[in-house]
């Protein structure tokens, strides 16, 4: 049986748009693995598999559950050792939670309030409501507060890149000659904001950007399946 890969969604259950669900969703197709998603809204999370988590990604894996990006990863490249590695070694597993530290400060920050407005949009209406009340008592303003100005921070946010363009354009990825699994968590985050925001966060001629082009079309496209948010 497939896994079952338990994935944020709004109102179109085609378009899941977690960041940490994407790193999953990307882990799993680098190893090879079948994988089933089941759509699932904020007002749900917390029941999935007997309440195993409050929060997405959850996998069942036969009579596995588990939850948190990381952890998962770090489960499948344990369970599925025949798989392509996802870390290259132990080394490669620490430098992986750097670079997971690393995206949270760097994209998560800015990405998170820019596109705040546009995924309470694409939210049911039940899932509007409470993702309006924690978002905003998380950031202590209005959604729309909180957006506000995200063109003028965007220059600083590309700048902010500097150390991922330069490793880019001396090699494909982040790992090397192919991607790891660090390459999903950042390629995580950019997915987050192309699914669920009009919001265009890179310039075309960015060496990130054709990274990410590229992390778009690993694994037959997996994250073309879903097009970019017009
Ligand atoms: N550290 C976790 C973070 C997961 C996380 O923050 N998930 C969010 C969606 S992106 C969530 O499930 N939130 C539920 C809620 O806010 O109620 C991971 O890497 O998986």
């Amino acid at each position: 049986m497939p896994i079952m890969l338990y994935e944020l969604v709004g109102q179109d259950e085609a378009r899941p748009f977690s960041p940490h669900c994407w790193k999953v969703a990307f882990a799993l197709a680098h190893k090879g693995l079948e994988f089933t998603s089941v759509p699932t809204r904020f007002g749900v999370v917390a029941t999935i598999e007997d309440g195993a988590s409050k929060i997405v990604p959850v996998i069942r894996d036969g009579d596995r559950v588990v939850a948190d990006s990381f952890q998962i990863a770090l489960y499948l490249e344990e369970a599925y050792p025949e798989g392509p590695t996802l870390f290259a070694g132990e080394g490669g597993k620490a430098l992986s939670r750097f670079i997971e530290k690393w995206s949270i400060a760097a994209l998560h920050t800015f990405i998170g309030p820019a596109i705040l407005v546009d995924i309470h949009d694409r939210l049911d209406s039940p899932d509007q409501a409470y993702f309006r009340e924690s978002r905003e008592a998380r950031f202590g303003c209005r959604l729309e507060e909180a957006a506000h100005g995200r063109e003028a921070r965007l220059d600083a946010f590309r700048a902010s890149l500097a150390p991922l363009r330069v490793t880019l354009e001396k090699q494909p990825f982040l790992g090397g000659e192919g991607p790891l699994f660090a390459d999903y968590v950042v390629a995580g985050a950019l997915q987050w904001a192309r699914v669920i925001s009009p919001f265009r966060l890179l310039d075309d001629a960015d060496p990130v950007a054709a990274w990410f082009e590229r992390c778009l079309d690993l694994h037959g496209g997996l994250g073309r399946r879903v097009q970019a948010a017009a």
